[in-house]
């Protein structure tokens, strides 16, 4: 198993992405703080801020165009506070992939058990992995001091929730070096891609 990375050999585009008739959905799901929020803005604006801010929801449409392919993408963040559930529940209906990530930080080993456990059963429970939807499994905070055996645990998880992939991320790091544009690239050929 692994993600990464670039076109698929030999794989068409599904008949529904085809001349940017449906746009593709992804959205980041995982702990309070582990990074949701700051993935999505290295992504979008090149940027990292330092402060915390709890999201509760959020949506970000545009074009994209990757492999010749161009249509829209839409992201939706998500909150990690438990208060915010049921929003939640709405964010996920319809995606097409999830993004579901933990830290990798020393003192965050929780939240990969709960992007097994917590994350995943909600994403299970909720039918929103019916229709085919796919999930990476990403590893965030990477430039931070990580815990070990984190790869070993991860790929561990991934393979058990049965992710497409484990791909570990920074939001910190420059553009070229914390795997951010390999994640949101991989996330739209899950979509895009017959299986
Ligand atoms: N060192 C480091 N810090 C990060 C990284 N990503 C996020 N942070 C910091 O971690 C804190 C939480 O980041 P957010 O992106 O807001 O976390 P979130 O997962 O969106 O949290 P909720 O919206 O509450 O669910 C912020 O202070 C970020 O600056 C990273 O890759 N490296
Ligand atoms: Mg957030």
């Amino acid at each position: 198993m692994g993600a990464c990375c670039g076109k698929p050999e030999g794989k068409g585009i599904k008949a529904q992405f085809k001349n940017g008739s449906e746009g593709v959905y992804v959205c980041v799901i995982g702990d309070g703080g582990v990074g949701k929020t700051a993935l999505l803005q290295r992504h979008m604006n090149d940027e990292f801020d330092a402060e915390y801010l709890p999201t509760i929801f959020d949506d970000y449409q545009g074009p994209m165009e990757l492999d010749g392919w161009s249509g829209s993408i839409c992201l939706r963040d998500t909150a990690g506070q438990e208060a915010y559930d049921a929003i939640n529940a709405a964010s996920f209906k319809g995606c097409h992939v999830f993004l579901l990530c933990f830290a990798m930080r020393e003192g965050r080993e929780a939240s990969l058990q709960n992007a097994q456990n917590k994350w995943h059963k909600q994403l299970m429970d909720g039918g929103h992995l019916a229709n085919g939807a796919k999930i990476i499994l990403v590893g965030t905070q990477k430039d931070a001091e990580t815990y070990d055996g984190v790869d070993d645990k991860a790929l561990k998880a991934a393979e058990q929730i049965g992710a497409a992939g484990y791909m570990p991320t920074s939001a910190l790091m420059p553009l070229d070096q914390g795997g951010v544009p390999e994640l949101f690239n991989q996330a739209v050929r899950l979509a895009i891609y017959e299986d």
